[in-house]
């Protein structure tokens, strides 16, 4: 898969790519990274990329002309099946299941604006669509990019270890993670709990998996009540209600 990001702040997106997942996926070939620079594209002697807004009051816009420039350098031998997304508070909210699909695309090109926000012809004529992290205000679409590309990078095969893609089949399924405990089995009192030690798998999964539902149930009942939960499941839930008590 092929990320471009339109950005002011190349090296920003760049160097934060380079760690972690993202990074090894660089290496591996598994996803390119392309930066396009709107300064790069400027045709006065100043490199204007903003300019003040219409109607007056505080700011300013990015310019269309090195906007559309840019995302036009971006599709050079792009496929059909690649997006122009740009990244702001007015966007779609992102989901799991939407980076999901996003992750069979060949082709994203994230747009990152800066200032008080972009032309809005330039949104209406060269972005497919508007995709919103949630209702924050950052100072600039860069980190929501590196966000869209850490989280569909995770989804693409042979990224995250064999073990790893089954954890994230089993349990990125709506429900919020189970606890996890590390060495050592005691901190000020505070144990790790029994079951975690007992090397009966069956019942650790069933813990994990009434954790899993009761802290749902606790921390994000919206999520549970999308979910339709199985005899087993309902189970659990009831246990975890009554334990709590
Ligand atoms: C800045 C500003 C300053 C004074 C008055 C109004 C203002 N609006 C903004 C503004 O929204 N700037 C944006 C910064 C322009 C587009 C890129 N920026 C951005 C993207 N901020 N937050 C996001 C973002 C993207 C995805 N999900 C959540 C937030």
């Amino acid at each position: 898969m092929r990320f471009d990001v339109i950005t002011l702040f190349p090296e920003m997106v760049k160097q934060a790519a380079a760690c972690g997942v993202t990074g090894k996926a660089i290496e591996n070939e598994i996803v390119t990274l392309n930066v396009w620079n709107p300064r790069d594209y400027t045709q006065d002697r100043h490199k204007t990329v903003d300019d003040r807004p219409f109607g007056g009051g505080q700011g300013m816009v990015m310019k269309y002309q090195p906007l559309h420039d840019a995302v036009t350098a971006a599709k050079i031998d792009s496929q059909n099946d690649c997006k122009v997304v740009y990244l702001s508070p007015q966007g779609k909210p992102l989901t799991q299941a939407l980076l999901s699909e996003v992750s069979q695309l060949s082709q994203l090109i994230l747009v990152a604006g800066r200032y008080e926000g972009v032309d809005e012809r330039f949104i209406q004529r060269d972005c497919d669509e508007e995709w919103s992290l949630g209702d924050y205000v950052i100072s600039g679409g860069e980190l929501a990019a590196l966000i869209v590309i850490d989280a569909v990078t995770r989804l693409l095969p042979n990224v995250l270890g064999n073990e790893q893609s089954a954890l994230q089949d089993s349990h990125s399924d709506g429900l919020l993670d189970y606890p996890q405990f590390t060495r050592p089995e005691m901190i000020d009192g505070n144990a790790v709990p029994d079951v975690l030690l007992s090397g009966h798998h069956a019942d650790i999964e069933r813990w994990r998996m009434k954790q899993a539902l009761g802290r749902t149930w606790q921390k994000r009942p919206d999520l549970l009540k999308k979910k339709t939960l199985s005899a087993e499941q309902e189970r659990l839930l009831a246990q975890f209600k009554v334990e709590v008590d």
